[in-house]
Formats: structure tokens, C-alpha cells, sequence
């Protein structure tokens, strides 16, 4: 018995990471596909090039990155609200978000998805080309560190080196999924 309920709390304490880690990246996990939804119109680069290749490409628009930092921002408002109640129906804290965490969560997303971008146009892949590894984790790649920086002492409260590892795991997975689930929806030209 005190085998069986140690196992019970280990895994309530596994759960309880997963849900903190999901609510605290939900900023940094939606603007991807809030720019896919809201994308077009003018380039970023302005169809300038470096060497051979565009210097990010015509994936990468204003009106996608404003989308997409919009939406972001957005979220974390609406999670703060409800921050407090979420914790206690759930019995342990989930964070309500500090402007500068938002901010920082959901621009370093969109700047995480350029320097991509940045990067396969220097290696020679088209728009649309997949980069396995990348794709799936220049967001977090640039969002964390951006948050850190900009909201130090929220980003350590709360990205605990557990939640870190989650968040590695969690998200190639979470990316996988919401993409071909936008590619079979037709709202994504690759199901990457
Ligand atoms: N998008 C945008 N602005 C951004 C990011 C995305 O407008 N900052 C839109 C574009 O319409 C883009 C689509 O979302 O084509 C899918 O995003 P993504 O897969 O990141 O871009 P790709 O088209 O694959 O371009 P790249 O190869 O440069 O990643
Ligand atoms: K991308
Ligand atoms: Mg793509």
C-alpha cells in the first residue's frame, strides 16, 4: 500500500509538471499557428536577398508575426484571469503571466520561427522545406531564453529544470500533431 501511493504521488507530481509546463509555453505554442491563419501580404525581408537565396522568404510576413504576437498575448491575458481558479479547482498553482513573461513568450516564438527561416534559406532549403529538429523547436529555442531575459525571476519561478524537460519532450509532439492536423484541415501547405 505504501508502495502503490508512492507511485500514485509520483505520478500525480508527473502530471502536475505536464499540465504547469503546457499552460506556461501555451504563449509561445499558439502564435505558429495564428500566423499560418493570419499570414500574407508583405514579406519581412521585402523580397531582399543574401547570396543566391531570399533572406527569409515570403513564409515570413508582418501581418503573420503580428498575428501571431497578438494571439500570443491575447492567451496570456486570458489564462491570467483565470489563473487563480484553475489552481485551485486543479489543487497546485498554474502561472498567471507577468506582461513581460507574455511578451516575451510569444515574440521570442515568432523570432525563434524567423531565424529558422533565416537558417533554411542559408542551407539551401526552399520555403516549405522541412528542417527536422528545428521546425519543431525554434520557438522554444528563442522564447525561453527571451523570457528569461525579460522576466527573470517569473521565468525561473516556474521553468523549473522539470518543466524545462517536459517542455523538450512535450512540444516536437505537440508541433507534430496541431500540423497535420492544420495540413488535413487545408488551413497548412505541409504537414510540417
Ligand atoms: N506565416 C507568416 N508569418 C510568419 C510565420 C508564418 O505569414 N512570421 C505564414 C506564412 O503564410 C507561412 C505559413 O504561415 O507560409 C506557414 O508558416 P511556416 O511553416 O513557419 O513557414 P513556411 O511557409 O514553411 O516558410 P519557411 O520555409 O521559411 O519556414
Ligand atoms: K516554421
Ligand atoms: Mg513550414
Amino acid at each position: 500500500l505504501v508502495k502503490a501511493s508512492r507511485r500514485i504521488a509520483a505520478n500525480m507530481a508527473v502530471l502536475e509538471t505536464v499540465v504547469i509546463a503546457f499552460w506556461a509555453m501555451l504563449p509561445a505554442y499558439v502564435p505558429n499557428n495564428a500566423a499560418v491563419l493570419g499570414g500574407g501580404g508583405r514579406p519581412i525581408d521585402g523580397g531582399r536577398t543574401l547570396g543566391d537565396a531570399r533572406l527569409l522568404g515570403d513564409g515570413k510576413t508582418w501581418r503573420g508575426t503580428a498575428a501571431g504576437i497578438t494571439a500570443g498575448l491575447v492567451l496570456a491575458g486570458v489564462l491570467t484571469f483565470f489563473a487563480d481558479d484553475v489552481s485551485s479547482v486543479l489543487g497546485f498553482a498554474v502561472p498567471a503571466f507577468e506582461p513581460l513573461a507574455a511578451l516575451g513568450l510569444a515574440a521570442g516564438a515568432m523570432l525563434g520561427d524567423i531565424l529558422a527561416s533565416f537558417l533554411k534559406r542559408r542551407t539551401g532549403r526552399q520555403r516549405g522545406a522541412m528542417f527536422p529538429g528545428l521546425d519543431q523547436l525554434d520557438f522554444v529555442v528563442v522564447s525561453l531564453p527571451l523570457t528569461a531575459l525579460l522576466a527573470t525571476q517569473w521565468f525561473f519561478t516556474w521553468f523549473t529544470w522539470d518543466v524545462i524537460l517536459v517542455v523538450v519532450v512535450l512540444t516536437p509532439i505537440l508541433h507534430v500533431t496541431t500540423n497535420m492536423i492544420a495540413y488535413k484541415l487545408g488551413l497548412k501547405n505541409e504537414p510540417w
